[in-house]
């Protein structure tokens, strides 16, 4: 018997000891605690609307949305099927309210957005004020808010939803509620929090309606529109980021949410980034225009809602065909409060 082989012999024996002691030695997995840069678990995925959306509507066909509570397609990451993940720490899914349906009021801890895709006349109501819904509008649910969604025009309304259920998961910090009726009662006016909290002014003593999250929660689409192409007239794109605008808490400037970061890039027609990466996985949806995402080693044609994930840590970069609007939401906001967000620019 070589040395090596009773050496490892008199450690497997020993390491047979420390397991029914419930202990393990660190030297054997301390390469994979500690690698020398992240390795996401996550898989690069497209998800096509033209190949989703039939499916959705078959959805529709086989259950209402009361019964199902909320009747979401999720968008499942090939790499963590049946964990209802898109990437590492955060959840999305496509949802679907056809017209007269009502998706009944509940909360949670989990906090929710909304990136609308289609529909007219599609309505959510959060803590007492409800919104309409339109598409390319940036919706959110705060934490623990109350929530309910309904249809009120003649069209089926979809939107992508992003949750960072899989975060609230890990902290094991999970709770739901059920609201004593279908519908929460409304005690504001319709355009109350955008009045207040929306057009670049606050009320004297601003107070937060929702603890750490934006007292907007409705972010149209014609005026991020308006801001990028704005922003794009007034000089050249930045070579990494091209044109990109983050959606933010007007109480105090940081992100809209405590825990999802959102934004929007706008990639003028022809213009193409230098790559980069970040230690967040990013979920991504074209909210308007043709786009070519390069991201890690595969290349990735986008059109109009069509949803990306960007893993953490992998290269991405992007050329539009045509003037492109991006949405995009990830955890960085709760990595950068704990110190941990990095990225590079190549
Ligand atoms: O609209 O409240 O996609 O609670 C998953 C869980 C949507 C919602 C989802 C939810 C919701």
């Amino acid at each position: 018997m070589s040395t090596e082989t009773s050496t490892r012999e008199v450690r497997d024996e020993f390491y047979g000891r420390l397991k029914e002691q419930e202990l393990a030695p660190l030297w054997e997995v301390l390469k994979g605690l500690l690698p020398s840069e992240p390795k996401s678990k996550a898989g690069i995925h497209r998800w096509r609307y033209q190949d989703v959306r039939p499916l959705l509507m078959e959805s529709g066909r086989l259950l209402t949305a009361e019964e199902a509570e909320r009747r979401v397609l999720v968008l499942e990451n090939p790499a963590f099927r049946g964990m209802s993940r898109a990437t590492s720490t955060m959840y999305a899914g496509i949802q679907l309210i056809l017209p007269g349906e009502t998706a009944p009021a509940h909360r949670h801890t989990p906090s929710a957005l909304r990136f609308i895709l289609e529909g007219e006349g599609a309505f959510t109501a959060v803590g007492g004020e409800r919104t309409t819904m339109r598409r390319g509008d940036f919706v959110i649910t705060p934490s623990w808010a109350w929530h309910d969604h309904g249809a009120e025009g003649d069209t089926p309304c979809a939107w992508l939803d992003g949750l960072d259920l899989p975060l609230v998961q890990f902290f094991e910090a999970g709770f739901n509620e059920h609201y004593n009726d279908e519908r929460q009662s409304i005690s504001r006016p319709e355009g109350d929090s955008a009045a207040r909290y929306g057009s670049g002014m606050l009320p004297l003593k601003p107070e937060s309606r929702y603890g750490l999250t934006t007292p907007i929660f409705n972010y149209p689409w014609e005026r991020t529109r308006e801001a990028l192409a704005g922003a794009a007239a007034g000089g050249a794109p930045d070579p990494h980021e091209a044109v990109s605008l983050r959606y933010a808490n007007p109480l105090d400037g940081g992100w809209a949410m405590p825990t999802m970061s959102a934004w929007m890039m706008h990639v003028p027609a022809g213009f193409e980034t230098a790559r980069m990466r970040s230690t967040d996985g990013i979920v991504m949806c074209l909210a308007e225009g043709a786009l070519t995402a390069e991201i890690g080693d595969q290349t990735i044609d986008l059109d109009e809602s069509d949803v990306a994930i960007a893993p953490g840590w992998t290269w991405r970069r992007f050329r539009a065909a045509k003037d492109s609007f991006l949405f995009c939401f990830s955890d960085r906001v709760a990595q950068e409060k704990l110190g941990l967000w990095r990225e590079e620019k190549g």
